[in-house]
Formats: structure tokens, sequence, C-alpha cells
């Protein structure tokens, strides 16, 4: 539904490359509303909650290594579908794989540095959203032509 959110990263390779505008503007051009965003220098606490699924996989240290390496840009986007469609605007896992037209086909070559992070179902966005912002850091706000881009 129109209401429904998602989290969003930058990851540290994306903010070095200065990538972070040209992110923020393909969610704001496809029309999601922007309700959260702050940069913060991640703490391996916070990742490893994030990346708990992910713990017994070989790459899970780099993955850390990586990840706390500079600051993020971390994200919630609201709009019909947001989760789904802001998966498909990401790309595959693999950039090898992933679409022109897709941020990781369009910016990263390697799975271990592919720019951006997006939850990948309706659960692990609100799992991620409350282990990434308090309740006061998310904004209900009306963008002037809602009724255009959405029942
Ligand atoms: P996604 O970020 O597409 O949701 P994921 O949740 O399976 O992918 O993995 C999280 C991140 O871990 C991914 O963005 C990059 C890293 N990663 C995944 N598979 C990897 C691999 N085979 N080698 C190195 N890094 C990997
Ligand atoms: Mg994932």
């Amino acid at each position: 539904h129109a209401r429904e959110r998602t989290l969003i990263a930058v990851k540290p390779d994306g903010v070095q490359r200065r990538l972070i505008g040209q992110i923020i503007q393909r969610f704001e051009q496809r029309g999601f509303k922007l309700v959260g965003m702050k940069m913060l220098q991640v703490s391996e606490d916070l990742l490893s909650q994030h990346y708990s699924e992910l713990r017994a996989k070989p790459f899970y240290p780099s993955l850390l290594y990586y990840m706390t390496s500079g600051p993020v840009v971390v994200m919630v986007w609201e709009g019909h579908n947001v989760v789904q469609t802001s998966r498909t605007m990401v790309g595959t896992t693999n950039p090898t794989e992933a679409q022109p037209g897709t941020v990781r086909g369009d910016f990263s070559t390697h799975v271990s540095r592919n720019v951006v992070h997006a939850s990948d179902s309706l659960e692990g966005a609100k799992r991620e959203i409350q282990l990434w912002f308090q309740g006061q850091e998310l904004l209900n706000w009306d963008c002037c032509d809602q009724k255009s881009i959405s029942e």
C-alpha cells in the first residue's frame, strides 16, 4: 500500500565515490517519499544485528570491515510497493548480473562493493527500520504531488 516503507543505505563505497546525490535522485524521481535520513559511522554491534543472517558466511568478516570503513547514509523511503520496487531499482546482489539502469548495474562491478543496501522484504524492512532509526526520526508529511503518484 501507499504507506509501505523500506530502508535504503548508501554504503561506504557509495559515499566515498560521491554517489549519494545520484542515488537519492533515483528514488525521488521514481515518486517515492523520503521520510528519514542520516549519515553515520556504523558500529560493529549495529551491523552484526543488521546482517545477523549472514554471520556464518565466509565473507562476513570482510563485509563488517567494509561496512565500518567509513560513513554510510541511511534512509527510509515510503510509497506504493516500495520494498519490491527498490530491490528492482538496486539490482541483483552480484553487480556482474545486475541490469544496466539499476544502481548496482550502473555503478559497480564487484559483489563486495555494491554501493547500496535495500531491504529485501516487508518484514525485513520493518526490522531494519526499527534497528537503524528512532521513531521520532521518521517524519509523516504530505507530498504536494502525492495524488498524482498513487491512489
Ligand atoms: P543484498 O545486499 O542484495 O540484500 P545479501 O543480503 O545476500 O544481499 O548480502 C548482503 C551483502 O553482503 C551484499 O550486499 C554484499 C555482501 N555479500 C553477499 N554475498 C557475497 C559474496 N558472495 N561475497 C562477498 N560479499 C557478499
Ligand atoms: Mg540483504
